[in-house]
């Protein structure tokens, strides 16, 4: 990259963030090198980049340890933090509730107010996982991510199922205004014969 006289491809860095246990070293390492490797907790951090288009930033992935006492390490990386990345075990329920407390207090730190957010609803290959619908209302998303362009994307770390849609979501959501998204939403929900604020109950919730 960059040789011959290319521009070197710009980077923007993206925060994945997310509880212990909720599979984001597996989803990195499966979206890097289409592995699935034996994680240990992770202690400290990984960065893997991910080649994208050309007419689009490449991204550095900032996979940060999630254990209870690595999350006061989080904020230091939120300045240069142009996209966030949050997983959730949607098979976890027990966890769910720990889960939507961590995202609420990550999102209402003001140097992330106004990145984009994509929710990964990880393992969604085991039985009886819940939807991302269903994690919509238990996280209380719509609340939270008023004014913020965000997206929930179902996936499986282990299959690979949905990761790539999952991060070229995030660049769209980088590239894109809030505005142009809501009107996105707008064209396409009436093509469908839906109202709008059907459209909004339902797309806001990212599918
Ligand atoms: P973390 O980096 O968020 O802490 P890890 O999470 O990537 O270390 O994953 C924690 C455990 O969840 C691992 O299992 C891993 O294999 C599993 N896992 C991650 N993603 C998925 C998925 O999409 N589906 C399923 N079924 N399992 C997943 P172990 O057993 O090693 O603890
Ligand atoms: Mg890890």
């Amino acid at each position: 990259m960059g040789i011959h006289g290319a521009k070197p491809q710009k980077q923007a860095q993206v925060l994945m963030l997310g509880l212990d246990g909720s599979g984001k070293s597996t989803l990195l390492y499966k979206l890097k090198y289409n592995e699935s490797v034996k994680t240990v907790p992770t202690v400290g951090f990984n960065v893997e980049t991910l080649e994208t288009d050309r007419r689009s930033p490449g991204l550095t992935v900032w996979d940060v340890g999630g254990q209870k006492k690595m999350r006061p390490n989080w904020k230091y990386l939120y300045p240069d933090t142009a996209g966030l990345v949050f997983v959730v075990d949607s098979w976890d329920e027990r966890r769910l509730d720990e889960a939507r407390n961590e995202l609420h207090r990550v999102l209402r730190n003001k140097s992330l107010t106004v990145i984009p957010l994509v929710i990964l609803a990880n393992k969604q290959d085991l039985p009886h996982a819940l939807s991302p619908q269903t994690l919509c209302l238990k996280l209380d998303l719509q609340r939270v991510c008023d004014g913020r362009a965000w997206f929930i994307q179902p996936c499986s770390a282990t299959t690979g199922m949905g990761l790539e849609e999952g991060f070229r979501r995030m660049l769209y959501l980088m590239k894109t205004p809030l505005r142009q998204t809501k009107e996105d939403l707008k064209v396409k929900m009436k093509s469908k014969g839906f109202s709008f604020t059907t459209a909004k109950k339902i797309l806001l919730c990212g599918s």
